[in-house]
C-alpha cells in the first residue's frame, strides 16, 4: 500500500452538522448557520473545495426537505457535491413513543415504513443510493414489552422496505446501545444489525456508529468481523468520552481510528470498490462548524495514510514468527510517523491549499455567510 491510495479516498459529511445544535441544557446560536438544505449544501462545498475529500451530503429526512428534489440536486451538482445517504427519521414523533418499525400498533408501524417508502423515492430523485436506518426504538423496562415480539414485528418492516428498494438501492442499518430507550434497544449491537441484514439480503449492510459502544470496546474487532462477512457498509464517525458525544472524529482517541483503519487497510477496503461509506455523524455545539468538519474530515484521511505507511510484509512476517514485540512495534512505526507534511505536500500538488482550515479563516465565507444570513431562521440541529 502506498500513499496514492488516498487519491481515491472520499468521505461523506452529514447536514446537520452545519446547523445549530447542543445538548438539552442549551443550543449555542452561530452566526451565519445555514437557513436550509441548500445552505447546508454549499457549507459542505467549502469542506471539499478546500480539502478535496468530501464530495458527499448526507441528508436527514424530514429536516431536509425541499420542495423540489431535482432543484435541490441541481445546487449540489453545480457545487461538484452529491447526495449521500438519506437518513430517515423515527425519533421525532408522538406516535413513536412506544417504538417506530417495532410498534406494537400495526397502524404506526405501516406509517413507519411508508417514511421509509418516501425516503426511497427521495433518493431516486436525488441520485442517492443509500437509506440509512438509526432505530431509536427499545424499552424502558423489562416487561414493557415482548423482547422477541418486538424482532420479529422488525424482521417484518425492514422485509417490507427491503422489497421496496430498487435493485442499485442499500439499506444501511444502524445500532445504538442505549438512548433513547436505557433499558434494552431493539437494535443495540452489531450482531443484532447483522442478523437483521442477512436475513434481508446482500443489499442490507450495517453501519458502525464509534459513538454507540459500551467503553472499551474494541471496534476494530466489529469493523474486521463485518467485512470478513461483506456487511460493513458504513460508519458514522465521531468520538466519545463518555456516550454518543458526537465530537469531532480522532478527538478523544487518535489510536483507536487509527487502529480502526488499519483493519481497513488490511482489507482493502479504503478503496472505492469496498462500497464502504466513510460517513461523519458529528454535530459542533461550540466550536465553528465548517472549521470543525475540515478538521475532521483531516483526521480520518490522517488515520488512513498511517494505516497505509503499515508495512504490510514485516507484519506478516513478525506474526508469523511468534514475534509478538516486533509485530507491535511494526504498527507502532506506521501510527508514530509524522504524516503532516507529507499530507500537505499532496495537497499543494493537487492545488489544494497546505493548511485547509487556515485557508477557509482567510477566505472570509464566514463573514459573508454571517452577513447574507441574517435575520432568517437558522437551520438546528433538527429543523
Ligand atoms: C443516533 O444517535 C444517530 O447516531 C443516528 O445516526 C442519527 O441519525 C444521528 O445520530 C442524528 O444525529
Ligand atoms: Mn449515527
Ligand atoms: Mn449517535
Amino acid at each position: 500500500m502506498t500513499l496514492a491510495d488516498l487519491d481515491d479516498f472520499t468521505i461523506e459529511v452529514p447536514s446537520w452538522a452545519y446547523g445549530n445544535s447542543g445538548t438539552r441544557f442549551k443550543v449555542f446560536t452561530t452566526k451565519g448557520v445555514p437557513r436550509n438544505p441548500y445552505e447546508k449544501i454549499s457549507d459542505a462545498a467549502q469542506v471539499n473545495k478546500l480539502t478535496g475529500l468530501a464530495n458527499r451530503v448526507s441528508l436527514h429526512i424530514p429536516w431536509d426537505v425541499v420542495d423540489d428534489w431535482s432543484d435541490l440536486k441541481a445546487h449540489a451538482d453545480s457545487l461538484k457535491i452529491e447526495i449521500g445517504a438519506i437518513n430517515s427519521n423515527l425519533f421525532q414523533e408522538d406516535d413513536y413513543r412506544l417504538g417506530s418499525l417495532c410498534n406494537p400498533d400495526p397502524a404506526i408501524r405501516r406509517k413507519a415504513v411508508d417514511h421509509h417508502l418516501a425516503c426511497l423515492d427521495v433518493m431516486r430523485q436525488t441520485g442517492s443510493t443509500d437509506i440509512k436506518i438509526w432505530l431509536p426504538d427499545g424499552l424502558n423496562y423489562p416487561g414493557q414489552d415482548s423482547l422477541r415480539g418486538r424482532q420479529d414485528r422488525l424482521a417484518d418492516s425492514l422485509q417490507q422496505i427491503y422489497a421496496a428498494m430498487d435493485p442499485d438501492q442499500r439499506m444501511l442499518l444502524e445500532y445504538k446501545l442505549f438512548e433513547p430507550a436505557f433499558y434494552s434497544m431493539d437494535i443495540p449491537d452489531w450482531g443484532t444489525s447483522l442478523l437483521h441484514c442477512l436475513a434481508l439480503g446482500e443489499q442490507a449492510t450495517v453501519v458502525l456508529d464509534t459513538g454507540h459502544h459500551a467503553p472499551g470496546t474494541n471496534i476494530e474487532f466489529i469493523v474486521m468481523q463485518l467485512l470478513r462477512q461483506n456487511r460493513l457498509g458504513a460508519f458514522d464517525f465521531n468520538s466519545r468520552f463518555y456516550a454518543d458525544d458526537d465530537l469531532i472524529v480522532g478527538a478523544a482517541d487518535p489510536f483507536q481510528l487509527f487502529r480502526i483503519m488499519s483493519e481497513i487497510v488490511a482489507a482493502g477496503a479504503h478503496r472505492p470498490e469496498s462500497k464502504v461509506n466513510f460517513m461523519l455523524d458529528q454535530c459542533h455545539n461550540i466550536e465553528e462548524k465548517i472549521p470543525g468538519q475540515i478538521r475532521s474530515v483531516l483526521n480520518v484521511e490522517q488515520a488512513l495514510a498511517k494505516a497505509l505507511l503499515i508495512d504490510q510484509a514485516a507484519l506478516a512476517t513478525a506474526q508469523r514468527d511468534g514475534d509478538v514485540l516486533g509485530a507491535n512495534a511494526v504498527l507502532m512505526d506506521a501510527y508514530e510517523t509524522d504524516v503532516r507534511a507529507v499530507l500537505a505536500d499532496r495537497r499543494e500538488a493537487r492545488g489544494l491549499p497546505r493548511d485547509p482550515v487556515a485557508a477557509f479563516q482567510l477566505s472570509g465565507y464566514a463573514q459573508t455567510a454571517a452577513t447574507e444570513r441574517a435575520g432568517g431562521v437558522q437551520a438546528s440541529w433538527g429543523a
